[in-house]
Parts: C-alpha cells; sequence; structure tokens
C-alpha cells in the first residue's frame, strides 16, 4: 500500500534566474562608459531578488543612459525625452504588481524633466530610480547640463559654464513626502550594487543619484576622486547602506549618518570637500500614491460603469 498522495507529489523547484535570463541587446555605450558598470549592478540586483523578468518593467527618456531598457531583457519602454516618471507612474499606478525601474540622465531628470521629478518624488509610488549623473548631455554630444560644475567647457558654453549647478540630492531631500535618496559612484561596484539593492527593497521612490563616468566627453571628470579614495565619504549606519569589507576598507574617511534624520541629511548633502557615498535618508512610512490607483483593478466594466454613475448622480440637478 502506497502512503497518501501528498507523500507522492514532485516538488518541481520554481525557475531560478540566472544573470542572463537579465541580458538584452548587447550594450552601444562607448567602452568605459560608466553605464556599463550599472547595468551590470542592475542585472545583479534583479538575479539577486529573483526577479520575474516578465514581471519587471525598465522605463527611460532620452540620452545615453535612457538606452538602459534596451540592455535588460524584461518589459521596457524608451519613452520621450525628461518624461520617464509619467510612464512609469502610469504603469505602477495601474499595474502594482510589477516591479518598476526609472533609468534617467541629468538632463533628462534635472532639465526638460525637471517638473515630473519633483511631483514623482511627492507622490512616491514604489520604483527605484536611478539617475545616471554624467554632468553633461551625452548623446547630443556635449552641452552643459543643470548639473554641470561651474566653469565646464561644452558646445553651448564654450568659454565655461557661468551658473552654478543644481545638487539632484538637495533638491530631493527639499521636495515634500521624499522617502529614499541616496548616492554611490560607478566606479565602486560593490557600493553601487548595496545601494540599488537597498533601494530596490525600499517601498515607495527610491531615488538613487549614481555619479557616471563620460570618458568619452569629460574624462577627467571623477579621475581625482577615482584615484585617491580619501576624497570620498562613506555614510554608515546600521540603517544604512551595508558597507562590505572591502568598501569599507577601501574608504578611510566615514561618517555615521542616521538615514531618519533629514536635517543631517541635508547638511551632508551640501558637501563639496568630498562626495559624500551611502544612504542620506529613509523614511518608509511616508504616503505612497500607487495605493489609491489600484482600488478598481478587477472591477468587470459594469461594475466601473455602477461606480461611475454612483458618483455622478451626486451632483445631479
Ligand atoms: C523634447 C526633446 N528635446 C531635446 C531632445 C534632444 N536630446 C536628446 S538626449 C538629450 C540630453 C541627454 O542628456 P542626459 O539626459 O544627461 O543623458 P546622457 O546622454 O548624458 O546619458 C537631449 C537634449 C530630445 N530628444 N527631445
Ligand atoms: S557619450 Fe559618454 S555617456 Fe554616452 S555612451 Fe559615451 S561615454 Fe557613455
Ligand atoms: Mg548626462
Amino acid at each position: 500500500m502506497f502512503g497518501l498522495q501528498s507523500e507522492c507529489m514532485l516538488h518541481v523547484p520554481e525557475q531560478y534566474h540566472t544573470l542572463s535570463d537579465y541580458e538584452g541587446a548587447q550594450p552601444r555605450w562607448c567602452p568605459s562608459c560608466g553605464d556599463h558598470a550599472v547595468l551590470t549592478a542592475v542585472q545583479k540586483v534583479c538575479r539577486e531578488k529573483q526577479l520575474p523578468p516578465e514581471k519587471t518593467v525598465f522605463v527611460s527618456g532620452i540620452g545615453c543612459s535612457s538606452r538602459f531598457p534596451h540592455y535588460m531583457k524584461t518589459y521596457g519602454f524608451h519613452g520621450l525625452h525628461g518624461r520617464p516618471f509619467p510612464v512609469a507612474e502610469g504603469i505602477k499606478f495601474r499595474r502594482p504588481d510589477l516591479d518598476v525601474f526609472v533609468a534617467t540622465g541629468d538632463g533628462d531628470c534635472c532639465s526638460i524633466g525637471a517638473g515630473h521629478w519633483i511631483h514623482a518624488i511627492r507622490y512616491n509610488m514604489n520604483m527605484t530610480v536611478m539617475l545616471l549623473d554624467n554632468e553633461i548631455y551625452g548623446l547630443t554630444k556635449m552641452q552643459t547640463s543643470p548639473t554641470s560644475r561651474k566653469g565646464t567647457i561644452s558646445n553651448t558654453h564654450p568659454h565655461g559654464s557661468i551658473l552654478p549647478p543644481i545638487n539632484p540630492l538637495i533638491t530631493t531631500l527639499g521636495v515634500a513626502n521624499a522617502s529614499f535618496v541616496a548616492q554611490t559612484v560607478d566606479w565602486n561596484p560593490a557600493h553601487l550594487y548595496s545601494t540599488l539593492l537597498a533601494a530596490h527593497s525600499h517601498q515607495g521612490f527610491s531615488f538613487v543619484r549614481i555619479l557616471q563616468r563620460c570618458p568619452h566627453f569629460s574624462p577627467n571628470l571623477f579621475a581625482e576622486e577615482i584615484s585617491n579614495p580619501d576624497l570620498t565619504v562613506l555614510l554608515t549606519h546600521e540603517n544604512g547602506i551595508e558597507a562590505v569589507e572591502e568598501v569599507q576598507k577601501m574608504y578611510k574617511n566615514s561618517v555615521v549618518h542616521d538615514p531618519a534624520d533629514m536635517n543631517e541629511a541635508r547638511e551632508i548633502a551640501q558637501r563639496e570637500d568630498l562626495i559624500p557615498i551611502g544612504l542620506f535618508f529613509c523614511d518608509p512610512s511616508k504616503e505612497q500614491y500607487d495605493k489609491y490607483g489600484a482600488s478598481n483593478i478587477g472591477f468587470s466594466p459594469q461594475k466601473k460603469a455602477d461606480a461611475l454613475n454612483v458618483e455622478f448622480e451626486k451632483y445631479a440637478v
């Protein structure tokens, strides 16, 4: 006599996704472009979290960095310049079951897309946002961006840019309802990976500014910081970004910063003497707008019409 039916059942393991399950088209970025490092780190995050590719969406605007969705074997939307956030919000609002990532450049986010950026921070929808900040317009061949430091020589400012740059960290920290703000660098793969992992784990709008090399148009931009790790300060805290041993050893400058402390986060974000990397601010209790978009998902057309008619009746005269 055989045992109970349940003892004989075969347990088929769920599919394990390897890195190649997330690898899309061959990247067309220049050799040594920092975007490659970000792509690798994101693919590793997807593998670590075992994100189903068919339930994951990468959204972008226009720019070199915005070519990101093509290089992921997931769903993607390569949109219009400056408009990744409205697209990502639309997706998240009606499909809260999807994992949404946004790849945006400093021109895409902080220039033409700035209005959308501010409101996206306030909406605090659950998505992972990567600002690939190379301080230049790369795709259109070297124009000044809002994050270009003063004096940057570009095709729009051949004698050097005149205005001081926007600091995307300070801007984000200044918007009501900001819930996760971090900074990392493309040339430290371990810190980049830990930061993106933490950002993805956060419930809400996770904003990660990634200092990104553009060797084609600004080969010396971060040269000093790359060759001298003492020009970086690592933010540490038990609730911050995990710093693996190799990261701790690399950076002798570190500061304990509680990511619940908004005032201190703003002070650190102002620093110009060193590059601060780590988690500036995190508050998972902030209101999320996407939670309100899904309330009638699953309603039949008739049920939607009935609900609308109930509302219309309130205004009948
Ligand atoms: C509405 C509109 N305006 C301008 C452009 C031209 N344009 C394309 S990408 C870009 C800037 C890209 O810079 P950034 O967002 O920093 O991305 P990067 O190439 O540096 O990664 C501009 C101005 C466009 N495609 N659409
Ligand atoms: S132009 Fe700059 S940002 Fe664009 S792919 Fe080349 S190195 Fe990267
Ligand atoms: Mg740029």
